[in-house]
């Protein structure tokens, strides 16, 4: 298939680049590098030594003599742009991961929150119009999240996949209906996925654009088979408080001898993916689209749930480092049940890669490989969700020396 991932340059996006490519697919990447700028405006930088786009794109063709073609684009600003790219490829499927995907980030201040609400919502408008405006019939796959949900809404009820079945009472009885799942998100962040599919929804409704919605779970892991070629396909590792996500930064955290940074008790529970899986689901949900006229596909893209204080006693105890339990800089239920139905994606052929020794060393490793070029002052989390609320100091100050 001739597919278009937008955002291709991001941690989700690169692998799945790299996995369409070698699995046959003619693949374009359009990414605006917002994601590299945000890192220089943080002062901090991937925990692995990612390579600038060209030098990522020319190491693949003479890795695997495959080419992905490359436009730096921005989706919320440049609308004209976009439809001339459309018109000129005609992808058969387009992966749109192109959106600020941090909570942490979404909560800093005015500035991010509207950055966040600005650049996520005229992005996933700007493509939907641009697949009206142009009649490119492409299968449209986007990135969700779990948090659209909210976590534990329904309590031990599993989540479905996106639609809810309820009854209205009537005054001639009770009227069975599918809704969309009723949105309850915890950050700006999340609310912009909320928002996002209301415009899928009417998108599809009102033109008959094809669209799925992959409501994922935390992805973990680093590397694929792909980007463990060459070093210098090296997929990004975020460790700080605003970008890295909680299995990685325990991994990460682990690896340098730092205590494991739980946010109040850990007493949440969250869905997770490997990023093995990710790039799997993928392919599996471009090559089964939806048909015109249809709602909108959701599927939830997560393979098992985990408590955090569960994750962090696995790691803990496995590495030898302790667990430090820190007030929570967000707002968020101490503690949650999370079941959450997976079937579409076990029925399409999805083999989970679940937790496992192996993995969780696999990405240990690379942490430790690259530790020198972690700042330890970026760790702790101190984006907070409302002003005042407090926040741990750094914990550690220097690497522990080296013992081997
Ligand atoms: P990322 O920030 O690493 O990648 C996103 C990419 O999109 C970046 O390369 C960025 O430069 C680009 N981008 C952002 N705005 C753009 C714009 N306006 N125009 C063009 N390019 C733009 O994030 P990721 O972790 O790869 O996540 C990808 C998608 O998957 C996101 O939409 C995210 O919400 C979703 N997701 C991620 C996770 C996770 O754990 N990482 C979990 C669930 C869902
Ligand atoms: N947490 C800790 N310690 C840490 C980091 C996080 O206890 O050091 C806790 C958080 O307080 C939260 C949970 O771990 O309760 C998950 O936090 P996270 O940063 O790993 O994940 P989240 O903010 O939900 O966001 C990530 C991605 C986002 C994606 C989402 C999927 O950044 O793009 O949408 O996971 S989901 O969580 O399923 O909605």
């Amino acid at each position: 298939m001739r597919v278009l991932v937008l955002g291709g340059d991001g941690f989700c996006g690169w692998p799945t680049a790299l996995y369409l490519s070698e699995r046959g697919h003619d693949v374009t990447i359009a990414d605006n590098l917002s994601r590299r700028k945000i890192d220089i405006d943080l002062e901090v930088q991937s925990l692995t030594p990612i390579r600038p786009i060209g030098e990522r794109l020319r190491v693949w063709q003479e890795v695997s003599g495959r080419e992905i073609g490359f436009v730096q684009l921005d989706l919320a600003e440049e609308y004209d742009r976009l439809t001339a790219l459309l018109r000129e490829l005609q992808p058969e499927a387009i992966v749109h991961f192109a959106e600020q995907r941090a909570a942490p980030y979404s909560m800093r201040n005015a500035a991010a929150k509207r950055y966040t609400v600005d650049n996520n919502v005229r992005a996933t408008h700007n493509l939907l119009t641009a697949l009206v405006d142009t009649g490119v019939d492409a299968a449209l796959a986007h990135l969700g999240t779990m948090g659209v949900y909210g976590y534990g809404w329904s309590g031990s009820a599993p989540i479905p996949e996106g639609y809810l079945t309820v009854k209205v009472p009537t005054p001639d009885g009770e009227l069975e209906r599918e809704i969309l799942h009723p949105a309850n998100p915890g950050s700006v962040y999340h609310m912009t996925k909320t928002l996002d599919q209301l415009l899928f929804a009417f998108y599809a409704k009102n033109d008959g654009l094809r669209i799925t919605d992959l409501h994922q779970g935390i992805v973990w892991g680093t590397q694929t088979d792909q980007t463990s070629l060459d070093e210098r396909l090296i997929n990004r590792f975020d460790y700080d408080g605003d970008y890295g996500t909680v299995l990685n930064r325990f991994l990460m955290q682990a690896a340098i001898g730092h205590p494991l940074t739980v946010h109040g008790t850990g007493g949440q529970t969250r869905a997770f993916i490997h990023i093995r899986d990710t790039v799997r689901c993928i392919e599996l949900a471009i090559t089964n689209p939806p048909e015109n006229g249809t709602r909108v596909r959701v599927l939830n893209q997560i393979t098992e749930t985990h408590r955090v204080l569960e994750l962090a006693k696995l790691v803990g105890d496995t590495m030898g480092v302790d667990i430090a339990y820190l007030p929570n800089p967000r707002r968020e239920a101490e503690e949650n049940d999370l079941v959450v139905r997976n079937d579409q994606f076990l029925a399409l052929g999805l083999e989970p890669t679940t937790l496992s020794e192996g993995l969780l060393d696999e990405c240990t490793q690379i942490a430790a490989k690259y530790k020198d070029r972690a700042d330890l002052t970026k760790i702790i989390a101190r984006s907070v969700w409302r002003a005042g609320m407090e926040t741990s100091g750094d914990l550690l100050t220097e690497l522990p020396e080296d013992e081997s």
